[in-house]
């Protein structure tokens, strides 16, 4: 069906055929950070919406989770929706379990929308910092939320440049829940590993033991870009050293996503099968991608599941 909504100009439309991975993710992995666009006749974007995107569906990311060999989703309300988490919430109730939420909330919601959130899946809330995507929240009403989420055993979600953490860095590390970054922060790739920015995004992690990562996006952050343009087994090669260093330094604290449906890429799309085939380069042993796909995004959000194994 078609969309009531004109796309942006440029706009990209996901991979319809990814190809199937080589790697084999290992039973119970969760895809732990991609969005649902829409659609938009049933889900309508946000009128205060930054862009407009292709439509994205829930039935198109459990096809997607299924294809990849992953067995849960945790679905991120995408700023094109605004504080309207219904599309989000949708993919929750169908999925048996399988999907949890994260959600965009303003101070003045009510405690019973908040327990409802619960009760379908939402574990936690997404503060954003990056000024393409969202006008800022003020930071009063930021803690307030926080406060209250806190209660609920959720947790933050911060999205930020990595030249913005010095400015953030006080806010961020008075946040009274556990703190997960997106995309490691997006560093800027062309500097080096053990330069001053991503030294200080490694002490923002190393200092304050609430700090988790994301370890996500390398199609977002590469220059060297996808293998299409450099050959088998080089995809995204100048995201990997930073990756790695993030999985390997902070093993129980980290998480992987696709990022489908890929909101806003300007030069290519990926292959959501490369994708994962990214993963062994960044967390090289079994051991490793264990604690990323599986143990630490069940601890994280599906905490139910571990008390009962225990
Ligand atoms: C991402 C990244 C982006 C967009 C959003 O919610 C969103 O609109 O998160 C982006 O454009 O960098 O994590 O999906």
């Amino acid at each position: 069906m078609n969309s009531p909504f004109d796309k942006t100009p440029g706009w990209l439309d996901w991979c319809a055929e990814p190809s199937k991975p080589r790697f084999q993710a290992p039973p119970g992995s969760v895809d732990a950070h991609c969005h649902v666009f829409g659609p938009g006749r049933e889900f309508p974007f946000a009128p205060g919406r930054k862009y407009t995107p292709c439509d994205a569906s829930k039935t198109q990311l459990f096809a997607l989770r299924d294809r990849l060999g992953f067995t849960r989703n945790v679905v991120v309300q995408a700023t094109c929706h605004g504080a309207d988490n219904s599309a989000m919430l949708d993919c929750l109730r169908p999925s048996g379990g399988r999907a949890r939420g994260i959600a965009t909330i303003e101070r003045g919601i009510t405690d019973a929308d908040l327990q409802a959130m619960h009760t379908a899946g939402v574990r936690g809330v997404r503060f954003n910092f990056v000024r393409r995507l969202v006008d800022f929240t003020p930071k009063d009403d930021l803690m307030a939320i926080a406060a209250r989420i806190a209660k609920l055993g959720w947790h933050v979600v911060i999205y930020f440049e990595a030249v913005d953490l010095p400015e953030l860095w006080d806010f961020f590390t008075t946040l009274p829940t556990i703190v997960v970054v997106d995309h490691m922060g997006r560093p800027d790739v062309t500097k080096p590993l053990d330069g001053h920015e991503f030294k200080l995004f490694e002490a923002f992690m190393r200092q304050h033991p609430n700090v988790w990562s994301k370890v996500s996006c390398p199609e977002r952050l590469s220059v060297a870009g996808p293998p299409a343009l450099h050959g088998e087994g080089n995809a995204y090669r100048d995201v990997v050293p930073f990756a790695r260093r993030i999985v390997e330094t902070f093993p129980d604290r980290v998480l992987w996503g696709t990022d489908w449906p890929h909101p806003n890429l300007k030069n290519h799309m990926p292959d959501d099968g490369l994708l994962v085939d990214f993963i062994p380069h960044i967390a090289p042993t079994a051991e490793l991608q264990r604690k990323l796909l599986v143990d630490n995004p069940i601890r994280l959000y599906w905490a139910e599941l571990v008390s009962a194994v225990a």
